[in-house]
């Protein structure tokens, strides 16, 4: 990897304000442009807001604005709602910044003049959503599946770019790089797209319909917009094709997308780059959807959480903590305002906050506050110091990889170690036997060193409280911040450490209202979190049409993980074909990696429970028998989805 990164997130429609879908891609980039500090990288993190278009019309007339008027407005929102999340874009663009302007215009004029535009009459099904035009086979139920609204059937003349002749020199690209798009399943989506042969990308609006574009250079009874016109803001964003940026930046580029977006940015994107000469981007990073209740948060749904009340709540970093923590990247995951809660209190308040106040309170009390010499002596907290020294380089490979849900639970591993090393060696009784001094010593040194260190490691995802640790040790952020903060033994002794206020006070057990926010999540408190693994009834008989209630369907596990707050308890990520969460009490019988890929049999109409701060979207079937319990599987061809009947 070069030393050099460059990182963007979608730029995102003013047609609606920012909600946690947008603070996700937000985050996530905000994350990897601190982490690449951090590990000494020379950083540009770009951010901004898409403001052509039919749609952005239409929501500037609902307000009776103009369009001008009405971007500015909301381009401000998302602007101002950043530092919320103290996210530090390098730089904010707007698609109608002059300079945008000018560059996508340059752009068009070089490939319409190398014959790789080209006008014609086009008839087909476009989704004014989506914005674009969309074939037969992408549709559901005859609808587009994002929008849920059947397209427009659209004749006119329009210009149209010519994406084929590009097709085979995507394909290989596309295999010989296999970090081009990640994670590998939305790489394997794309290929498989491009076994088809390729549409045209029309890239043009008659000025009789819209004005709210880019003027094509070519022809001014036309405009450009939406993707010629959005994607060059990757360009502009470093001054394409004359600014230092540009050539410092390009093709370090890793772009955050989520999965509703992919076409435009694994194909007609990288396309366009060859068209123009430009080498394709490094990275594409493909994260799934937040839902709630099984449905896609978006604007168009109104199932919306803001950011702004997400930091009200819970603050900055435990935010940010939650928003890396509970989603895998990649996969969809459901917001909930009881499974925030439960993480914050568990990770945040417990696990860091009490290993921070205990460490600090024992070095005040036996030794008034001042880091003791390190003596290296065996025991408890010297297997820490080893699993702290072998953490750095799987935190820093878990990071690279966009696996921050890993690597911050590697991070955990490690804190209640040395929450455990505070049990097993005592410091306390340590303190009565002058005999133990140096091992009290070493004890205290390895726990206040262990904290130093994993500020540093975790101060990608919640900063102020890194800065804040490593500030009550008497170290300089700034300077701790980078390369060499990332060793073990930094903490010299003498050094005065003060005793600081809770980081992450708890949130206390009455449930908070989720006022400001529609939140649509009705699931049902289970007290005391048990798990029923058998059907509600297995008392008499039943009949056909009772056991015609029950939806069995075939699901493909994709992932499964240890649950959080639960020994007995697995959280699975299945495939049921849409991807749910079941939380199954079976981890004293399976290792979750033995399950990953099993084709099983689910419930798949099981009202939403949630089970230890986790909802459980249906309940997963096993056989239970003398020697334990055994999957239901099902042969590897069946179909995710496939009803079992
Ligand atoms: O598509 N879960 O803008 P957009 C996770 N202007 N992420 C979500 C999400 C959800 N429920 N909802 C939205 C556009 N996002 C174009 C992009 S780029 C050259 C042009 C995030 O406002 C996610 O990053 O519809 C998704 O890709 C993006 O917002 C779509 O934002």
């Amino acid at each position: 990897m070069s030393n050099r990164f460059y990182v963007t997130t979608p730029i995102y429609y003013v047609n609606a304000e920012p909600h946690l879908g947008h603070a996700y891609s937000t985050v996530v980039a905000d994350v990897q442009n601190r982490f690449h500090k951090l590990i000494g990288h020379e950083t540009f993190f770009l951010t901004g807001t898409d403001e052509h278009g039919d749609k952005i019309v239409q929501a500037a007339q609902k307000m009776g604005l103009s369009p001008k008027e009405y971007t500015d407005i909301i381009s401000e929102k998302f602007a101002k709602t950043w530092p919320l999340l103290n996210i530090r874009p390098d730089r904010f663009i707007r698609t109608t910044d002059p300079q945008h302007i000018k560059t996508v215009q340059m752009v068009l004029q070089k490939v319409f003049d190398q014959g790789d535009i080209e006008f014609r009459e086009y008839e087909g099904l476009y989704c004014f959503g989506c914005e674009r035009f969309l074939i037969e086979r992408e549709l559901v139920d005859g609808k587009c599946p994002d929008h849920k609204v059947a397209p427009t059937r659209l004749k006119e003349k329009n210009y149209f770019f010519l994406m084929s002749k590009y097709q085979q020199w995507l394909i290989d690209h596309i295999k010989s790089n296999p970090e081009f798009i990640t994670p590998q399943r939305y790489r394997n989506e794309v290929l498989s797209f491009l076994k088809e042969p390729l549409d045209d990308l029309c890239i043009s609006r008659p000025v009789t319909r819209l004005t709210w574009g880019v003027p094509l250079p070519f022809d001014s009874n036309f405009v450009t917009y939406v993707w010629f016109d959005a994607l060059i803001n990757y360009l502009t964003g470093l001054d394409y094709p004359d600014g230092q940026n540009f050539a410092k930046f390009w093709p370090a580029a890793n772009h955050v997308i989520a999965k509703d977006i992919l076409k435009p940015h694994g194909i007609y994107w990288p396309i366009m780059l060859h068209a123009i000469g430009i080498e394709p981007y490094q990275s594409l990073h493909v994260h799934g959807y937040w839902k709630i209740k099984d449905e896609k948060m978006s604007k168009s749904l109104g199932n919306i959480i803001r950011p702004k009340w997400l930091v009200e709540n819970f603050g900055a970093d435990a935010t940010r903590y939650c928003l890396m923590r509970e989603m895998n990247f990649g996969l969809d995951a459901s917001f909930s305002y009881d499974a925030f809660v439960t993480r914050i209190n568990a990770d945040l308040a417990n696990d860091l906050g009490n290993l921070l106040s205990r460490s600090t309170t024992m070095l005040h009390k036996f030794r008034q506050g001042l880091i003791p010499p390190e003596r290296v002596i065996e025991g408890p907290q010297d297997d820490l110091r080893h699993h702290l020294s072998a953490l750095v380089p799987s935190w820093q490979k878990l990071m690279s990889d966009f696996q921050v849900h890993n690597a911050l639970q590697e991070i955990w591993k490690a804190l209640n170690m040395a929450n455990k090393v505070i049990d097993t060696t005592a410091p306390w009784q340590l303190a009565k036997e002058t005999t133990k001094a140096q091992l009290l010593d070493d004890v205290l040194y390895c726990l206040m060193e262990t904290l130093r260190l994993s500020a540093v490691l975790v101060s990608p995802v919640i900063p102020e409280a890194a800065e804040k640790i490593l500030s009550s040790m008497g170290l300089d952020p700034a300077g701790e911040l980078g390369p060499s903060g990332l060793s073990w033994g930094r903490l010299k002794e003498g050094a005065k450490v003060a005793k600081i206020p809770p980081l992450f006070p708890r949130i206390g057990p009455s449930k908070k209202e989720a006022q400001g926010a529609q939140i649509h999540d009705k699931a049902k408190k289970q007290k005391g979190g048990k798990v029923e693994e058998k059907t509600a009834s297995n008392q008499g008989l039943v009949t056909i049409e009772d056991f015609q209630k029950v939806q069995l369907r075939v699901a493909e596990i994709v992932s499964a993980e240890k649950h959080p707050n639960a020994d007995r308890l697995l959280k699975l990520t299945v495939k049921a074909p849409e991807e749910r969460t079941i939380v199954a009490g079976i981890a004293e019988h399976f290792s979750p990696e033995s399950l990953v890929g099993k084709k099983v049999i689910i419930v798949a109409n099981l009202k939403p429970v949630k089970l230890r701060g986790v909802t459980s979207q249906g309940m997963l079937l096993v056989a239970k028998d003398s020697k334990g319990l055994h999957l239901l599987e099902v042969s590897p061809d069946t179909e995710p989805g496939a009803k079992v009947s």
